[in-house]
């Protein structure tokens, strides 16, 4: 009797473990899932810059949880910041490069051959479409700081993140090491009203689909590794209940509290 009741339970347990992959398998061909990018911010060249960052995309349909980490740039100042589409999918190189106010330097328009129109501004709160591309007071402030918004993108820019075609930059540079935002470059070419290193930018990062899902081979191929790992994740505890459930009715066949 209890024999019987254990295999049962044993046959259900493994039924509830394999049906989710089973499900993961098909939705990872599919890109429904949620999938990860990230990238290295690096500075940009000519224009001074000496920090450094990270940045992460998950993307889940149209909604992007996007996190910026830095360090290293002007501080005090506001750092506009955008996920950048529709170009080269590359961080400008020195031959990019402009002369502004007479000094060999990268504007946002240099840069745009490279990596693209302004797709979605990563505004802390609030509209996060190209309109607010230069919204001074809703961007990150300071030297270093971490960003994270759960917020939605258009299909352009999601197509662009799919396409590994998406390029984070973070704008604002301290050209002249005088450590505040200064007229050494002119004006924006963005804004007449703002000066030239408000808009320009300081770190670049092309966002790359994250390969290093740590799941077995076979589930899904090399796409959806992170969906795939949820619900293997999922599964797994599944399982180890199960088999907690398979030891509570051993103790209680075998007369143990
Ligand atoms: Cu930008």
């Amino acid at each position: 009797m209890a024999a019987t009741t254990l295999a049962a339970l044993t046959v259900a347990g493994t039924t509830l473990a394999l049906a989710p992959v089973a499900t993961a398998g098909g939705m990872g061909s599919d890109h429904s899932g949620s999938e990860a990018f990230s990238t290295t911010l690096n500075p940009v060249p000519t224009n001074n810059v000496t920090g450094s960052g990270t940045a992460r995309i998950h993307l889940d349909g149209n909604k992007a949880t996007v996190t910026v980490s830095v360090k290293g740039l002007l501080g005090g100042v506001p750092h506009a910041q955008h996920i950048h589409i529709d170009g080269q999918g590359r961080c400008p190189t020195p031959a990019d490069a402009g002369v502004h106010n007479g000094k060999k330097s990268m504007s946002t328009s240099d840069g745009m051959k490279a990596y693209g129109m302004i797709g979605t501004s990563l505004t802390t709160t609030g509209d996060n479409t190209p309109t607010s591309a230069l919204a001074v007071d809703r961007f990150p402030m300071g030297s270093a700081f971490h960003y994270e918004r759960t917020q939605t993108v258009t299909d352009d820019v999601a197509k662009s993140i799919r396409a590994n075609n998406a390029v984070i930059v973070v704008h604002g540079i301290d050209y002249d090491g005088s450590g505040k935002f200064t007229n050494v470059l002119g004006a924006s070419e963005l804004d007449p009203k703002l000066p030239q290193v408000a808009t320009a930018p300081a770190l670049c990062g092309v966002m790359r689909e994250q390969m290093s899902g740590g799941v077995a081979a076979g589930a899904g191929g090399t796409q959806g590794l992170q969906h795939t790992g949820l619900v293997s994740a999922g599964a797994a505890a599944i399982a180890v209940g199960g088999a907690g459930f398979l030891v509570a009715r051993r103790r209680k066949a075998n007369g143990q509290a």
